[in-house]
């Protein structure tokens, strides 16, 4: 792997190699806790690796290990530092939840995003890995915690309602309710990780499923994306879904015949088209 850096940020990481996007936080001294710039920068790379035609497969990790006690974190959430009296204050004094823009541009991207989970998911980092499209975790160091009830900074929507699709209402409620602490291994077993990896291996097997994917039909991929968001996502997951079937509709004879017609003056001829059943 040739990792080239693909933008210069203070608090995350990006980079690029054959296809494959990697951002991770940038914070190991916090465990990774993102504050309002952080999930700026993250809506930017994001937003460049959804843009990027190259690019099929945006991996998100979390920078470590922290230099003051060596601890593995994927995200620890909403820096509790950067809380004011009405949420995450940014360096121009507004309180933003910028974060659900993240979980949006994850959940909408017509690529897969790959959560590679090194240590710690808590919060805000635990939505986050909910949200992406697949999760491998570090059977050493991963550990999934929902602490967002012990400090008053809950995600009601993708990070809690979708955890309960994913895992079950029993186990989603249990998560959030308890706020323990779950294994890579325990994580697996409930259905919200896809692979337990030796701490080691994580970031070459991440990529070599990238790799994986990227072999694949890009259209193939996003459709089926985009289907199962569709159910759970309601007339946005529609909209998103639709989209792509008018793109797909805009590559037929027909679409080009109402183009012309418009563009000449004159009614369409869909006649030579079949109604094919
Ligand atoms: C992660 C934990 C469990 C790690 O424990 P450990 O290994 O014992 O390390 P610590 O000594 O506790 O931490 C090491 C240093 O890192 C700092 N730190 C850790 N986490 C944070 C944090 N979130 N914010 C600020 N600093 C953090 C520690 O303070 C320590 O530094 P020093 O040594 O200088 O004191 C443990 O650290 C832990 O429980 N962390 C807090 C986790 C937490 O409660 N996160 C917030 C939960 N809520 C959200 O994230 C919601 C955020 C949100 O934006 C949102 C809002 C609405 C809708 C949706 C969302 C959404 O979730 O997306």
């Amino acid at each position: 792997m040739n990792w080239i850096t693909a933008k210069e940020y203070e608090d995350i990481t990006y980079k690029k190699c054959d296809g494959v996007a990697r951002i991770a936080f940038n914070r190991p001294e916090v465990r990774n806790a993102f504050r309002p710039k952080t999930t700026s920068e993250l809506y930017d790379a994001f937003y460049d690796a959804q843009e990027d035609t190259s690019i099929g497969v945006i991996l998100l990790s979390g920078e470590g290990p922290s230099p003051k006690d060596g601890g593995w974190a994927f995200c620890s959430g909403g820096d509790q530092k950067a809380r004011g009296h009405q949420g995450y204050v940014g360096e121009d004094g507004y309180h933003r939840l910028n974060i659900l823009e993240v979980q949006r541009l994850i959940r909408f991207m017509p690529k897969v995003v790959i959560a590679v989970v090194p240590g710690w998911a808590v919060g805000g980092g635990h939505s986050l890995h909910v949200v992406c499209d697949l999760t491998l975790a570090s059977k050493e160091h991963a550990i999934f915690k929902q602490t967002d009830a012990d400090v008053t900074s809950f995600d009601g929507g993708y990070g809690s309602a979708y955890l309960a699709k994913m895992v079950g209402q029993k186990k989603a409620r249990e998560i959030f309710f308890l706020g323990r602490n779950y294994s890579a291994q325990d994580a697996f077993e409930m259905g919200m990780v896809n692979a337990v990896i030796p701490h080691d291996e994580l970031e070459s097997t991440a990529y070599e499923w990238a790799q994986e994917i990227l072999a694949k039909s890009p259209t193939s991929i996003k459709m089926l994306k985009f289907a199962m968001n569709l159910t759970d996502d309601g007339l946005a997951g529609q909209q998103v879904f639709a989209g792509e079937a008018t793109r797909l509709a805009y590559m037929t004879d027909e679409a080009k015949e109402g183009r012309n017609a418009f563009l000449e003056k004159r009614k369409p001829n869909f006649g030579k088209n079949k109604w094919i059943p």
